[in-house]
């Protein structure tokens, strides 16, 4: 199973991946996680990449096309991966096609979590207060939504004209009850592919 959770800032796909990586034993690849950690180590890839995330703005395609490529060479991914953040532009999406489809793979399932734009600020707003990430404030959240709508939003047209399964996910509500639709989803894609691999669902009441 390669999953892709796809929805706009702030509708949970950190917080969910965080989830489903657990409960069906899946490999976490989020692109964001590992372009905070480059911009922490002060690597040159990183003090390429800071600026432009704390402005609000998408990393240039090439650059992250190369980072997940190698991280999709990776002892963990046969088993299977959710990919939290990426693709993120029709360009990495068409380059992250060409890319399983050279390991005989592709995206088996795209989880779009749905959440109105006012939530999403509040949302981030909260983030900014709880842990200070440079790119939660107002003025650049304002420019993060604008990136999604002009360059990520299309990625879902070209999965749905693909063929590929597009899942839409309603990601308002308690992170419990968006864990249990987004499992319930899941659930029902490896059950259609027939997957083979065991599946370790653990009960999402109660989080053990
Ligand atoms: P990401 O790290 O992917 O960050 P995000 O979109 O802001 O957050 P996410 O949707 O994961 O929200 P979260 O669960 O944390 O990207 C950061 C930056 O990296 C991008 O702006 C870009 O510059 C760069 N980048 C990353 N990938 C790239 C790519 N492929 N190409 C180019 N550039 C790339 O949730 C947010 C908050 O909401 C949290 O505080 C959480 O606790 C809360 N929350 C979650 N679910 C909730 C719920 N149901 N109810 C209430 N609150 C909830």
């Amino acid at each position: 199973m390669i999953a892709v959770l796809f929805g706009p800032p702030g509708s949970g796909k950190g917080t969910q991946a965080a989830f489903i990586t657990r409960d069906f034993d899946l490999a976490h690849v989020s692109t964001g996680d590992m372009l905070r950690a480059e911009a922490a180590s002060g690597s040159p890839l990183g003090r390429e990449v800071a600026p432009l995330m704390a402005a609000g703005k998408l990393v240039p395609d090439d650059l992250i096309v190369r980072v997940i490529a190698e991280r999709l060479g990776h002892d963990d991914v046969p088993k299977g991966v959710v990919l939290d953040g990426f693709p993120r532009t029709v360009a990495q999406a068409r380059a992250l096609d060409t890319m399983l489809r050279g390991k005989g793979r592709d995206v088996g399932l795209i989880l779009s979590l749905n959440v109105p734009v006012d939530d999403l600020v509040e949302r981030l707003l909260g983030r900014a207060r709880e842990q200070g990430r440079s790119d939660d404030t107002a003025e650049v959240i304002r420019e993060r939504m604008h990136e999604y709508e002009r360059k990520t939003a299309p990625v879902l047209d070209h999965y749905r004209k693909s063929g590929a399964r597009v899942a839409t996910v309603d990601g308002v509500g308690s992170i419990e009850d968006v864990r249990r639709r987004v499992s319930e989803e899941i659930t029902g894609a490896l059950g259609r592919a027939g997957s083979r691999q065991p599946i370790r669902r653990r009960r999402v009441a109660d989080g053990t």
